[in-house]
């Protein structure tokens, strides 16, 4: 209940960002095949902003609420985002690339967990800003000091940003104890606003403030382009989000969405057939549920997603498959993308 009206909030910011801004994240059909030879004003800022924390801080609600759509899922479980991924913000005098990263964290365990640390650290030197997101709900964790030092180490001279996230969650005389410690953990941050990604919160300050880090650039994606996602890993993306939803416990973690067929049916309908992999047997039965129930619950959440998402209709096939130690696989690893 509690993750379903969260989801409704988040959507609200991001349909209040689209109408104040007219729209600017997405200027559907405006992009031209030579859009890079498009006139753009002088003084046009462009560059990339790694979004930096430990897992489930709100850095993926945050990427979406920026853009002002949603290009990456979101979930109340730690560890959703698994792989680095770009939101583009395009407006008429800069863009701004949002690099999305997994959560860092200091207890790895599988190999998908260390090859999700290496895509979130390797953002790091190829940013010209970083947003280091911390949850101000809480005092500072290990792993927030440990964010901090390998930021001192790797950001080298770039400037990092603290987004104090989840402002909506205490009041500020309760806020400003756990913000001090965590200005605390890196003294030369560049700068450090007060937001909530899930009400919207300070999003056009920030926005603002990021922006006088950039350097003057060309834009680097099409305007109408919001992601660097293909649709068939945007498809994958939003099963599992659906996933993670209706499942609990070990199981979200134990899965993955493969998706085997994608592609557009004579009557406009996206037909799409994804398996989603568990690592045991007994995992099968807790993804399909009493008569195919829960898995019909996931495909029809995802469903409604993806046609929000594409715009039209959907045709969606699940299916469950046992993959076992998929997480400690190259082979399947690299299936996945990794
Ligand atoms: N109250 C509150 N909740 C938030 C805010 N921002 C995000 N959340 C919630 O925090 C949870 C985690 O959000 P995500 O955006 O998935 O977090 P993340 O940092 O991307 O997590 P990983 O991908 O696991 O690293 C979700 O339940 C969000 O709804 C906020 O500003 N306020
Ligand atoms: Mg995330």
């Amino acid at each position: 209940m509690k993750d379903t009206q969260e989801d409704i909030a988040s959507l609200a910011v991001i349909e209040q960002f689209l109408a104040e801004s007219g729209g600017a994240a997405v200027t559907e059909g405006a992009a031209a095949a030579d859009w890079h030879a498009e006139a753009l004003p002088e003084g046009h800022k462009s560059g990339f902003v790694a979004v930096i924390g430990r897992p489930n801080v709100g850095k993926s609600t945050l990427v979406n609420a920026l853009v002002g759509r949603k290009i990456a899922i979101v979930s109340p479980k730690p560890q959703t985002t698994r792989q680095r991924i770009r939101g583009i913000l395009t407006a008429p005098d800069y863009q701004m690339i949002f690099v999305d990263t997994p959560g860092i964290h200091t207890k790895p365990g599988h190999r998908l967990n260390e090859l999700m640390i290496e895509q979130a650290i390797a953002a790091i030197p190829n940013a010209d800003v970083i947003l280091f997101v911390v949850d101000v709900a809480v005092a500072p964790r290990e792993e927030d000091a440990h964010i901090a030092q390998l930021l001192q180490a790797k950001a080298q001279k770039r400037p990092v940003v603290f987004a104090l996230n989840k402002m909506d969650q205490l009041d500020l005389e309760q806020a400003q104890t756990h913000i001090e410690r965590y200005w605390a953990l890196l003294p030369d941050y560049a700068d450090s606003i007060p937001i909530s990604a899930l009400k919207g919160t300070n999003l056009e300050l920030l926005r603002e403030h990021l922006l006088k880090f950039l350097p003057e650039g060309p834009r680097y994606y099409p305007s109408d382009q919001i992601t660097d996602q293909t649709e068939h890993q945007i498809a994958a993306e939003l099963i599992r989000e659906a996933m993670l939803r209706f499942t609990h416990q070990e199981v979200p973690h134990a899965a993955a969405v493969y998706v085997e067929d994608y592609h557009e049916r004579e009557n406009d309908v996206l037909y799409v057939s994804a398996t989603i992999w568990v690592e045991r047997e007994s995992q099968k039965p807790i993804v399909i549920g009493k008569q195919g129930q829960r898995l019909k619950q996931i495909g029809s959440a995802a469903r409604v997603e993806l046609e929000r998402f594409i715009g039209g209709k959907v045709y969606l096939e699940l299916w469950v498959k046992v993959q076992p130690e998929w997480r400690d696989r190259e082979g399947r690893l690299r299936e996945l993308g990794f």
